[in-house]
């Protein structure tokens, strides 16, 4: 099955998924990687360092793919009234359930305020701005290295 799989993202049948192939990847997941994001899941994935996912590195290739899949389904839960970013009460509400904690808003706010995850500074994170630090987060204590 897991080489099925692989076939599926080897779009063209070279046997390495090229950053470009995880970067289609991940729009069909609809997430617009930024250049950083590729970085961070090849960083993750790409354990003998040649810039792309072989077949020996699919199985991290799979649980990358796993985490943008829960950090979406984390976001939409996150953006409660679905207008694409979160604000500092969504996080707040949702706080407890995801972090086991709850927040002030102090706390909330400089979450979002941080610079990696809201780049405008307007108190509100993206979608893909939270991809792109949950991910980071993320791969940086569940590499499967
Ligand atoms: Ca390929
Ligand atoms: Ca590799
Ligand atoms: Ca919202």
């Amino acid at each position: 099955m897991a080489a099925a799989v692989f076939e599926k993202y080897d779009t063209n049948n070279d046997g390495t998924i090229s950053r470009g192939e995880i970067k289609n990847a991940l729009k069909d997941l609809g997430v617009t990687p930024t250049e950083k994001m590729l970085d961070q899941f090849l960083a993750f994935c790409d354990e003998n360092n040649d810039g792309k996912v072989g077949r020996e590195e699919f199985e991290y290739f799979a649980k990358a793919m796993e985490q943008v899949r829960g950090l979406q389904q984390m976001y939409a839960e996150l953006d409660a009234d679905g207008d694409g970013n979160i604000s500092v009460k969504e996080l707040c509400d949702c706080s407890y359930k995801f972090w086991k904690q709850q927040f002030t808003e102090e706390k909330a706010k400089e979450m979002l305020t941080c610079a990696e995850a809201d780049l405008d500074q307007d108190g509100r994170v993206s979608a893909d701005e939270f991809l792109q630090l949950m991910f980071k987060d993320r791969a940086s204590y569940c590499g499967g290295k």
